[in-house]
């Protein structure tokens, strides 16, 4: 008798790189959503997630063809350095993103690090848009690498919206010489997780119906929006799956994680209610440090800014953004609030030039009237938030430290 215990399949067709045409039009009969008011009605859409594969490492690796197949970091190789983005031959080693380099390098001595290039990685990041815009308006990008598309009616009246996934995969591998990873489901939860299932070079699709089988087994980490702080205090309160988060009830996931409850009970299920948001307004982005001791002097001040410059022109990187006006916040000893904003007539797009602007503040605002307690600097004015001038940041900024 066979044995009873099969390989639990995940409810997931993919396709390897090179999925026939037959099983693609196999798949659509059943894959796509359906455009139809009904669909729609129950929160249906058509979402592709598209995200590509150790996207800094495989451009290096396109750009240099001595590095093809070989193992490769992005970042630093020094002792204070982490790994951006890792190849796939170097996770073969248990190399990954966020990991010390030199942890990384004990454990694959013939690691390849190479120093990042942002430019190149934002230029490719426009193109790879570029190729997302001719199929729908409604993309909405998450970082550098990837984005979600609502392709519930197409531009080019495909209608499939695997089949929307696996021409933009084949243009990205002909038209950039790279690859990427595409999820096809109903709503933006499923798609996301669709299209890490199958990585590198993947499709995977989750059709109306198999969203809450997808999920039961899902380890809670893989959430998007729960972090590993999140994921400690859901273990803490005995959910490691989306099957345990399915079983609380809504009291429950309200008490302990508030705002962001009803997503959680609703992704339990396979359900995503969030629409698709092209050309998402950007917050502001910006940092700032509040120190152990005041500080008034014009090189400790110099060097504070320095630092804070570093800090938050990676975070510009990161967020892809975008923006004309620099602001300088300091608060004084006696707390009161000082800013200082300078804006330039097109967006700010290097680290010399946003420092040199935060600089240009600081020494205008030169000698303090008092010491200060805590410095600040953001980058504001984002493009995308029309002509107007927004007001210097209200809210208040992540701190760094
Ligand atoms: P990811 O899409 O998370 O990872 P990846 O593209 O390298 O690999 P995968 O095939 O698993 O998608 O991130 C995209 C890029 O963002 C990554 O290439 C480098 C950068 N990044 C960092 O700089 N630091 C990080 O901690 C992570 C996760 C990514
Ligand atoms: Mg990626
Ligand atoms: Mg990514």
């Amino acid at each position: 008798m066979p044995s009873q215990r099969a390989v639990r399949q995940p409810p997931c067709m993919g396709l390897a790189a090179n999925g026939g045409a037959a099983s693609l039009a196999i798949m659509d009969e059943h894959a796509d959503t359906g455009g139809d008011a009904d669909a729609e009605a129950h929160g249906l859409r058509k979402v592709i997630h598209i995200d590509m594969d150790a996207f800094f490492a495989s451009v290096e690796q396109r750009d240099d063809p001595a590095l093809r197949g070989l193992p490769v970091a992005v970042g630093g190789a020094s002792a204070r350095s982490v790994v951006a983005a890792a190849s796939y031959e170097a996770r073969k080693f248990g190399v990954r993103s966020a990991m010390p380099s030199t942890r990384a390098a004990r454990l694959c001595p013939d690691l390849v690090f190479r120093m990042p290039r942002f430019d190149v990685y934002r230029a490719v990041s426009g193109q790879i848009r570029q190729i997302f815009l001719d199929y729908t308006p409604l993309v909405e990008p998450l970082s550098l690498d990837e984005a979600y598309l609502d392709v519930t009616a197409d531009l080019r009246g495909i209608g499939s919206a695997t089949r929307i996934a696996e021409l933009i995969r084949q243009r990205i591998r002909d038209e950039l010489q790279l690859t990427a990873s595409a999820g096809v489901s109903y709503n933006k939860f499923l798609a996301k997780l669709a299209s890490d299932q199958n990585k590198p070079d993947g499709l995977c699709v989750i059709r109306p119906g198999e969203g809450g089988a997808f999920v039961r087994d899902l380890p809670i980490r893989r959430f998007h929006g729960v972090g590993p702080r999140g994921a400690e205090k859901m273990a803490s309160l005995g959910i490691e799956t989306g099957g345990d988060l399915a079983a609380q009830p809504i009291e429950l996931l309200r008490r302990h994680f508030g705002s962001q409850a009803d997503y959680l009970y609703r992704a339990a299920r396979g359900i995503d209610l969030r629409p698709v948001r092209p050309d998402r307004k950007r917050k502001s982005v910006g940092g700032e440090r509040t120190f152990q001791h005041d500080i008034s002097s014009g090189p400790a001040l110099r060097e504070v800014l320095d630092h804070i410059v570093e800090i938050v022109w990676a975070r510009i990187e990161r967020a892809q953004a975008r923006g004309r006006t620099v602001t300088l916040k300091m608060r004084y000893a006696d707390f009161s609030l000082v800013t200082r904003a300078r804006s330039v007539p097109a967006a700010v797009t290097d680290k010399a030039q946003f420092s040199a602007i935060g600089h240009a503040l600081l020494e205008d605002m030169l000698p303090l009237p008092q010491p200060i307690r805590l410095m600040g600097l953001t980058l504001g004015s984002l493009e995308g938030e029309g002509e107007e001038q927004p007001p210097p940041p209200a809210s208040p900024q992540l701190a760094l430290f």
